[in-house]
């Protein structure tokens, strides 16, 4: 039951750039398994690796209400975007407890690869498509507070820092018992 650790914002390695997976192997598939995981775990949407710390193109999505359909991107790559755009209030398991509203085009089609390193691709729209774009941009470095304003993004860390300073002293009092 190895339950990876989700790097939180503003941790600077959620600001790195993945790079393409080249081996399809057994330590693959091991990730992928353990990515899985972690997310129905946490429990979440969606999860790429650059949150567990692994900077390889590689994703994990399950939108579906009954946890049961999992889908796996390796080096995705949108192929087409619509002009329609779309609001969605998003919220991310690297920032637990913020939700706000990023404009996303509606529609997408995305080419990656499976696990066997074979091809395939996927016209999403409605959440599937938000989760693409979302898991993606971490893929880029890129995290959904960096749409919205710096004042609501300043507050974000300011709440952040706050509850990491009421956790460690919390840990403090519990230790000198
Ligand atoms: O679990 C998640 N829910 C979610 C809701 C709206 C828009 C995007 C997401 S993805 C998120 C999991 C996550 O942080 N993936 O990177
Ligand atoms: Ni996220």
């Amino acid at each position: 039951m190895p339950l990876l650790n989700i790097l939180r914002y503003p941790d600077p390695r959620l600001h790195k750039v993945a790079k393409p997976v080249t081996v399809f192997d057994a330590r693959l598939k091991q990730l992928v398994r353990d990515m899985a995981e972690t997310m129905y775990e946490a429990p979440g949407v969606g999860l790429a690796a650059s949150q567990v710390d692994v900077h390889e193109q590689l994703l994990v999505i399950d939108t579906s209400d009954a946890q049961d359909q999992l889908q796996v991107f390796i080096n995705p790559e949108i192929i087409w975007a619509s002009a329609e755009k779309k609001v969605y209030d998003e919220g991310c398991l690297s920032v637990p407890g913020v939700y706000d509203d990023v404009e996303r085009p509606a529609q997408v089609h995305v080419r990656a690869l499976d696990v066997d390193g074979k091809e395939f691709t996927v016209e999403a729209d409605g959440l599937l498509a938000v989760c693409i774009q979302h898991e993606m941009d971490h893929l880029k470095g890129k995290i959904f507070v960096e749409y919205l304003s710096p004042l609501k993004r300043n507050r974000i860390k300011a709440k952040i820092i706050k509850e990491e300073r009421e956790h460690q002293r919390d840990k403090g009092k519990l230790a000198a018992r």
